[in-house]
């Protein structure tokens, strides 16, 4: 059961979490105090609590203006859930580039720039009736995961491929909950995992770190 629901237009109560994050051994609940608390879901429910928020930590949001109506509902659901988590509003760049051919690139300067502790990716492609999906769609899932792993910063995925559009519009906010808002929630639970993990710091809000 997820007490949080994302419903901005009002036309019913559905998961804001995917299929495959309630299928984690993780529950995620949302409270009003801007945090997410993260169970382990064992026999021994609720002695292994985890607490996560994005205060202090500073996002970049890239996304493509290609199928705008959609992807700015994506935007507003990242956003949503990064001021439920009490995100600073001043910690969040948004960046718009072209199509969602063109988010790689953008996202890994923004990686690569030092100002941000991650980087989530959102669009939209819908297949036509040329080739051409397969090729945007691949290319844009390849290059986000390249720069993710060239730069070490994390870079969600909140990219729609979909048949057509109303399976579109069902993952931007209608039916199957909003990808914005999930991948910002992930982005948030990575952050918080691999400062606990790893020791990485949330980087100082107007000092950019370098790179090495
Ligand atoms: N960009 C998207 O983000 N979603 C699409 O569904 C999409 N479909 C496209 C279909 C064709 C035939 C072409 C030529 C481009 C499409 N683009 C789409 C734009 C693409 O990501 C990129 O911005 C442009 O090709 C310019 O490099």
């Amino acid at each position: 059961m997820v007490p949080c629901s994302y419903d901005p237009r009002g036309t019913g109560c559905y998961h804001a979490l995917s299929s495959w994050q309630l299928a984690r051994p993780l529950l995620y609940s949302f409270r009003t105090s801007g945090q997410i608390n993260l169970r382990l879901e064992t026999s021994q429910a609720g002695t292994d609590q985890a607490t996560f928020s994005a205060r202090g930590f500073r996002f970049a949001i890239v996304a493509s203006r290609w199928n705008d109506a959609l992807v700015s509902r994506l935007i507003d659901g990242a956003r949503d859930a990064l001021a439920k988590l009490s995100a600073d509003q001043n910690a969040i760049e948004l960046f718009r580039v072209p199509g969602s051919f063109e988010i790689p690139l953008c996202a890994l300067k923004a990686a690569e720039s030092g100002r941000f502790d991650a980087v989530i990716c959102l669009g939209v492609i819908i297949r036509g009736e040329t080739p051409h999906f397969e090729y945007i769609a691949a290319e844009t899932t390849r290059g986000i995961g390249a720069a993710g792993l060239k730069t070490g910063v994390p870079l969600l995925f909140g990219v729609i491929t979909a048949e057509n559009e109303d399976q579109a519009n069902d993952r931007a906010g209608v039916k199957l909950g909003n990808k914005g808002f999930e991948a910002a929630t992930a982005a948030v639970e990575l952050v918080n995992l691999y400062r606990e993990a790893f020791g990485t710091e949330p980087r100082p809000v107007g000092v950019a770190r370098g790179r090495s």
